[in-house]
């Protein structure tokens, strides 16, 4: 992977030979990744007015999204495009979250740029990687290469930077002094906090609220010396039922399920505990239990996931194995 590169060179490409350029989001693209696309291409069209940019949003996006994809609309790509000058992967962390679009990058002769939060995957589909894994969006990387590179965004594009930032960083709090710098400028540059605090808010999507709701109720609780672990299993949302299992105050929740043939497991802890331990989700569990089992997955070290096809209590059992390997043992509670 590509380190090191200085941010004001990006886009890589001279601007003036740059005709058809995408910035593609992970899979299934969340506000962060969706509207840090939508500034990337406002600075693109910035730097290289002649240049047409789409954003890829493989596997769709979220409800969240889909909402404010209407508020900051955006040419999508539909595939058939044909191959770009310049690709940008944005927030995506593991490049398997590229779907069809990784192979994509592998077979085009396009410059490939990626930015984001994540650490980096290794691998060598980038030629060039701008990685902030202090940031706690890529919106606030998005933001900084917007200063280095000299431009102001308009406040439509302050606006979305800003959302995405409150997306990811839970409204700020556990932004760091660069990611609330970099808000205060977007508030200067033209965005408005209080209606990016209404635009985030959204309808409850109930499918979730049942999924956690059947998630806490399936529960499994674990206790490794003072720590409370949580594990379930459901069909979807393992994501938001692991989250909520930490609202309910475990330290640690894992949830499984099983979709499109294979075994997804997420994971989130505490801060705290990631704090007293040391553990690491993502490299020490996610990264492992992948190695262990075969798949892909990684992440932060309090929010990870992996994917096998060994089977949902077979997947589970082995990674609280792993727990065990790193904590000491664990008592099952009835
Ligand atoms: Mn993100």
């Amino acid at each position: 992977m590509p380190l090191g590169v200085n941010p004001e060179e990006f886009p890589f490409v001279d601007p003036a030979t740059l005709r058809k350029a995408v910035v593609v989001c992970h899979r299934n693209a969340d506000a962060d990744a969706y509207l840090s696309a939508y500034a990337i291409s406002m600075l693109i069209g910035t730097l290289a007015p002649w240049c047409e940019t789409d954003i890829a949003t493989p596997g769709g996006m979220t409800t969240l999204t889909q909402k404010l994809s209407m508020k900051f609309p955006h040419r999508i790509a539909d595939g058939s495009d044909g191959d770009y000058d310049l690709y940008v992967a944005v927030d995506v962390g593991d490049e398997e979250l590229l779907n069809e679009w990784k192979e994509k990058f592998r077979v085009s002769q396009g410059v490939k740029v990626l930015v984001d939060h994540h650490p980096s995957r290794g691998g060598d589909l980038y030629s060039y990687a701008i990685i902030d894994e202090e940031a706690t969006s890529a919106a606030e990387v998005v933001s900084g290469l917007f200063e280095r590179r000299g431009v102001t965004p308009d406040p439509q594009t302050a606006q979305a930077l800003l959302e995405a930032m409150l997306f990811d960083s839970s409204h700020l709090a556990i932004a760091g002094p660069s990611g609330l710098k970099a808000a205060v400028k977007l508030i200067d540059a033209g965005a408005d906090l209080a209606l990016a605090r209404q635009e985030l808010r959204s309808e409850p999507d109930y499918g979730e609220v049942i999924a956690r709701l059947k998630g806490a109720q399936r529960a499994s609780i674990y206790k490794a010396g003072k720590w409370v672990m949580a594990t379930s299993h459901i069909g979807s949302f393992q994501a938001h039922v692991a989250r909520a299992l930490i609202y309910l105050g475990a330290d640690l929740g894992l949830v499984a399920g099983e979709s499109d043939g294979e075994t997804r497991v997420s994971m989130r802890a505490t801060q705290r505990f990631h704090e007293a331990t040391g553990v690491k989700l993502g490299s020490q569990v996610a990264e492992e239990m992948a190695k262990r089992l075969g798949g892909h997955g990684g992440g932060h070290a309090t929010a990870a996931s992996f994917s096998t096809t060994s089977g949902e209590e077979g997947t589970v059992q082995a990674t609280m194995k792993r727990f065990e390997e790193l904590l000491g043992e664990l008592k099952k509670l009835d």
